[in-house]
């Protein structure tokens, strides 16, 4: 088949208006009940529950399909210590050692957060999402690469649905800078780490700090023109 092939419209399934409805209702109300979870028990995911939601993150539209991300699921223990290490170096710095601008601070103040991270090595996987600024529709091509953080960005949010929709709990956490994660997963330079996505169950003491149930009604979100 030639790259300008077309093939029909067929992975398309059409349900009445009546039945989208209930099923637009019915999956705002289960992703509704994702939280972002910042105390994770220890218990183990199974490696193909995370394998399918990375490969269902894969499906992302990105620009000219050229699919610029890549995910490195650590499940090994001592890479999980070598990331909580450098990311609390990272967030010392930021809460700690007065890089936090005063505003951010606030920001930041009603979610109790602070510079320790143990649920970076409590969790049972961590996936460091990189963003390849080079690449192509197959691996090993070196094109441009179009709407980087766009795509990567929608990919991430089919990966957070996926694993919630399986029944894994996330967190995005952005340590600044990140860029340990080159040399802890054993990525090229080329590839810009993006984000650390936490997974695993929540721990019986977790908690929703009450901020983070404040959600913009409707109204406030969106305008019918
Ligand atoms: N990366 C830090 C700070 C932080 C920043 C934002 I914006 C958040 O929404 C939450 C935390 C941390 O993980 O603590």
């Amino acid at each position: 088949m030639q790259p300008h092939d077309h093939v029909p419209f067929r992975d398309f399934v059409e349900v009445p208006p009546a039945e989208m409805i209930a099923r637009a209702e019915a999956f705002r109300a289960d992703i509704a009940r994702r939280h972002s979870c910042r105390d994770f028990s220890d218990r183990p995911v199974p490696r193909d529950v995370i394998e399918a939601a990375i490969a269902a993150a894969g499906t992302a539209p990105s620009g000219a399909n050229h699919q610029p991300w890549f995910f490195a699921a650590i499940a090994s223990p001592a890479l999980k210590a070598r990331v909580r290490a450098a990311a609390e170096a990272e967030e010392h710095d930021f809460y700690d050692g007065g890089k936090a601008p005063e505003e951010w601070r606030g920001a930041l103040a009603p979610l109790g957060t602070d510079a320790s991270k143990p649920y970076l090595e409590t969790a049972p996987w961590l996936i460091a999402i990189f963003a390849q600024r080079r690449g192509g529709v197959r691996a090993g091509m070196d094109a441009k690469n179009y709407y980087i953080n766009e795509s990567v960005g929608i990919a991430t949010g089919f990966l957070i649905a996926a694993l919630h929709a399986a029944g894994v709990a996330t967190l995005t956490h952005t340590p600044n800078p990140m860029n340990f994660l080159t040399e802890i997963c054993g990525r090229p330079a080329t590839e810009k780490p993006w984000l650390l996505l936490v997974a695993g169950y929540p721990a019986a003491t977790a908690t929703i700090p009450t901020h983070a149930l404040i959600k913009k009604p409707l109204g406030d979100i969106m305008a019918v023109l």
